[in-house]
Parts: structure tokens; sequence; C-alpha cells
């Protein structure tokens, strides 16, 4: 029988098993790890040039500071094995904008647009949007003509025309 007054040992079996099973099992999202830290030992050579990487919860990054509208940067992210970034809360808006901090531009495509339903925000793996972080007044669809969206390094996002380029970088993520 089980109480309070176990041995310490018998905890510490139990605890060395869940770790190998978290080891073992590399495909299990590491949704439980503290910090989300998860990233290798060495840095990381980025597959697209002009571009950063970083991990988090077992999903990989990349914050890209080249010129592209929207479709040239989601394409450039599928070339290389991902697709624009799905910030789906905040603690991983948080992480992107602490990647974003020392960049040189100001805004970067994400993966989000309401280009097949005007006003219906969807991201690109088609998940609805729960956390999001409008600016004040967006997105208000300027000249009925911006259906794709960024983030700012200020923490905003607003929507913008899809084929904007010069402005903007661009945040991969393995999906
Ligand atoms: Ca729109
Ligand atoms: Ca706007």
């Amino acid at each position: 029988m089980r109480d309070a007054a176990e041995p310490d040992t018998a905890i510490e079996e139990d605890t060395a098993v869940a770790v190998d099973d978290v080891a073992v099992d590399t495909a299990k999202p590491l949704a439980d790890a503290p910090t989300g830290d998860g990233g290798p030992i060495f840095d990381a050579p980025s597959p697209l040039p002009g571009c950063t990487v970083g991990f988090r919860l077992g999903h990989e990054y990349l914050f890209c500071e080249n010129t592209a509208n929207w479709d040239q940067a989601r394409n450039t992210c599928r070339i290389a094995g991902y697709d624009l970034a799905v910030v789906s809360d905040r603690p991983e808006h948080d992480f992107i904008l602490g990647q974003l901090k020392g960049k040189s531009k100001d805004q970067f495509h994400i993966g989000l647009t309401d280009r097949d339903d005007e006003g219906n925000f969807v991201w690109v793996d088609k998940s609805k949007p729960g956390f999001t972080s409008w600016a004040g007044w967006q997105p208000d669809n300027w000249l009925f003509a911006e259906d794709c969206v960024v983030v700012r390094k200020d923490g905003t996002w607003n929507d913008v025309d899809c084929t904007d380029g010069p402005k903007e970088g661009f945040v991969c993520e393995s999906l």
C-alpha cells in the first residue's frame, strides 16, 4: 500500500522512468517542458540566408530579415520545410518578440490571413486565431486591400497589403 511515508527511493524510480520515456520518444511534443528551451547545444546554422534560428517546445523557427511579400515569404519558408509562423498563444508570441529584438526590420510576416474570406482571419495551418495582438484600430483592411498580417517589434499586429515587401521580413516555423 502506498502512502505519504513511502521511501524516497520509490519516488526517484518513478521520476527516472518518466524521463526515460521522454528521451526515447523523440516525436512526443515537449509540452511539459518548463521553459521550452529544447534547442541544440551548438548554434544551428540557418537553412536560409538572412535568417536566425530559434527553438521552442520542439518547434524550430527562422527569423528572416530578407525583404519579401507575404507569398514570397511563405514559399521561402516552405521550400526549407517550414511554413509562416502560427502564433498560438502569448508565450509563443513573447518568444518570437524576444528573437526579433535585435533585427533591423520593424515588421515581419506571420502565417495569418483573411484573403479567402474578408474579416475572417485564419492561420496557414487552418486554425482559427485564439490569442491575438492587434494594434489599435487594426485590422482595418485599409483601402480594402489588407489581407496579410505582420507582427511588429513593439508586439502589435497589423494587417497589410499581401504584396507589401520592402519593409517586411518574416518568421517561419516548423509546423
Ligand atoms: Ca482583410
Ligand atoms: Ca492594417
